[in-house]
């Protein structure tokens, strides 16, 4: 896919599909401070379209993006696993996006972003095990790959998939400062969003 325009929609505390286009919906998720928002930026072209911040809880709410005039909406989730956040805010974050992933009947696939510096925690493990229970598709994307030699990015690599029991041809490393990754990511999405075959 070729991605033209991506334009800020809204954003939502608790999810009400009414409020926008019955389109398909692709979500980002991941650790806070993973690079979800900066990742929407490289994905769109356009530096500080999604606000992003070096200190982790930036993102507090669902907010929508929408890509190309009306093929999907691109959404980027507040993060999981923020240790400074109180109780009351981590089970408030928690709370919206798992009311949000479980409850969207056009959601087409979850890009769950990892740091690619870090070994996944049991947190990004419990992602990829509601999605897989859920039967929601989803891919793993490694970000920041400009901080690592390619050696060590290849060997992180292969520590990510150990830990999420895939294939190393499965997570796909991306820089949003950089900018590198993004076609791969495009290409698996195109995939994703392909209506199923006739049989
Ligand atoms: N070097 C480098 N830094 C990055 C990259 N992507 C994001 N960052 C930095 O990582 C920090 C967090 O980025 P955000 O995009 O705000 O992260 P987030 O996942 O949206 O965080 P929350 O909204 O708090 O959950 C910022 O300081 C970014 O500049 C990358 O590809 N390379
Ligand atoms: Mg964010």
């Amino acid at each position: 896919m070729k991605i033209a325009r991506t334009e800020f929609t809204t954003s939502m505390a608790t999810f009400s599909p009414e409020a926008i286009k019955a389109i398909p919906r692709v979500a980002v998720a991941g650790r806070s401070n993973v690079g979800k928002s900066s990742f929407i930026n490289y994905f769109a072209n356009r530096g500080g379209l999604a606000k992003t911040s070096s200190t982790p809880g930036k993102t507090k709410l669902l907010n929508f993006f929408e890509v190309n005039g009306g093929e999907f909406y691109l959404v980027d989730l507040p993060g999981y696993g923020f240790a400074k956040a109180s109780d009351a805010e981590k089970a408030r974050w928690a709370g919206m996006i798992d009311g949000y992933l479980s409850s969207d009947e056009l959601l087409k696939c979850v890009l769950v972003l990892v740091d690619c510096r870090h070994t996944p925690t049991a947190l990004d493990r419990q992602m990829v095990a509601y999605l897989h229970h859920n039967r929601i598709p989803f891919f793993v994307v490694a970000t920041k790959a400009d901080k690592l030699s390619r050696a060590q990015l290849n060997r992180q690599l292969s520590v990510i998939a150990n830990a999420f029991a895939m294939g190393r041809a499965d997570i796909t490393p991306t820089s949003s400062s950089a900018k590198t990754g993004l076609d791969a990511v495009l290409a698996r999405l195109d995939i994703m969003l392909a209506p199923p075959a006739e049989e």
